[in-house]
């Protein structure tokens, strides 16, 4: 059985993740992380063991790895588009210092090592419809360019010293258990919120702005099955190209509209983000991922909006 460290296991992705993690590799199997306990979270820190480990500080990452036997590092530390255009040498420390850490303890300790990488890896010059998997990747955000860096620098872990790395470049995540934390994706999260709570949304993001998305349960999956997936099968690791479904505003406003058919979608356009988004794809090509291992998303815009209104109006007490 795997022993795995989560790390950054309280944010959008890894607050599920560990949980699901737990319920496969058993509780004690799973260590989830992060710089500090957050408050809201208890579940996870609670459900069984957390450890704080801050990535930037790798004697410690390294301690914790070594005292918990661990042979699986899931690495979701990390500063998003948004946030790390407004501190972009804290994107640089955690997505890179960071990341240089988990893969130089995962070295030592012979642990594979997950990092999920981003459509925020493409660029303006890229292919913007179908993407392919193998394209050029010359971002603009200093998120972006953390993310080129660190898959080239997983795949050097992989050829040079033989860390198992592996990892997907996820589009937009829709979730309702924990909120984002501050990408350019985001509002495809805040519209159902804002849907439920208001009957109204205005979009940081413009009208006509197509972006890849996938809700939360199919993200959840891919990690696990390309974690699990047969080495020899696998042409690429970092990372995947994996999508589930692309959309702009109008349209995900639309799919809301019949359930909540009063709502209306407005626009307040956020320059910086916009930029961004225009900056990535509006599709993907997720067929290497098809291929290799399996890759078949169960949501699509319709499904996910259902469940995603049903979720979160029993979370918001509606
Ligand atoms: P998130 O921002 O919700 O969570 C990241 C967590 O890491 C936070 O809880 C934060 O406190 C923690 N963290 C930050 N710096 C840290 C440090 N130095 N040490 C330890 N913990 C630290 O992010 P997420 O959405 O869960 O994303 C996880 C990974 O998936 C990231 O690599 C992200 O780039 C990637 N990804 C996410 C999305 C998405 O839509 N959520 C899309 C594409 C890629
Ligand atoms: C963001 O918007 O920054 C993330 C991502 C697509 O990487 N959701």
């Amino acid at each position: 059985m795997r022993k795995i460290l989560v790390a950054g296991a309280l944010g959008q992705i890894g607050s599920e993740l560990t949980m699901g993690l737990r319920e496969v590799y058993g509780v004690d199997n799973v260590i989830a992380s992060s710089r500090s306990a957050k408050a809201g979270l208890e579940k996870v820190i609670e459900s069984g063991p957390f450890e704080v480990v801050d990535i930037t500080d790798g004697k410690k990452l390294h301690e914790v790895v070594k005292k918990n036997k661990v042979d699986t590092i899931i690495n979701l530390a990390a500063v998003l588009s948004a946030v790390g255009e407004k501190y972009p040498d804290r994107a640089w420390d955690v997505n890179m210092n960071g990341l240089y850490n988990i893969l130089e303890v995962g070295r030592q300790e012979n642990c594979s090592v997950f990092t999920p990488s981003s459509i925020a890896a493409f660029g303006p010059s890229t292919p913007p419809d179908n993407t392919p998997q193998d394209t050029i990747q010359r971002p603009n955000t200093m998120y972006g360019v953390t993310k080129v860096a660190g898959e080239l620098l997983c795949d050097y872990y992989y050829t040079k010293y033989g860390v198992d790395t592996r990892g997907v470049r996820f589009p937009g995540l829709i979730s309702y258990e924990t909120l984002p934390g501050g990408g350019t994706t985001d509002y495809a999260v805040e519209i159902y919120y804002e849907a439920l709570k208001n009957k109204k949304y205005a979009s940081f993001i413009a009208k006509g702005t197509k972006m890849d998305m996938m809700y939360m349960p199919d993200a959840l999956n891919a990690i696990t099955q390309l974690l699990e997936a047969d080495p020899d099968k696998l042409i690429h690791r970092n990372a995947f190209n994996v999508t589930a479904m692309s959309f702009d505003p109008e349209e995900i406003a639309a799919s809301i509209k019949k359930h909540i058919p009063e709502f209306e979608l407005s626009y307040d356009v956020d320059k910086v983000k916009q930029a961004i988004a225009d900056s990535w794809p509006n599709s993907l090509d997720d067929s290497a991922a098809k291929e290799q291992w399996g890759w078949n998303p169960e949501y699509n815009l319709e499904t996910m909006t259902k469940d995603m209104l049903e979720k979160l109006t029993i979370k918001l007490g509606l």
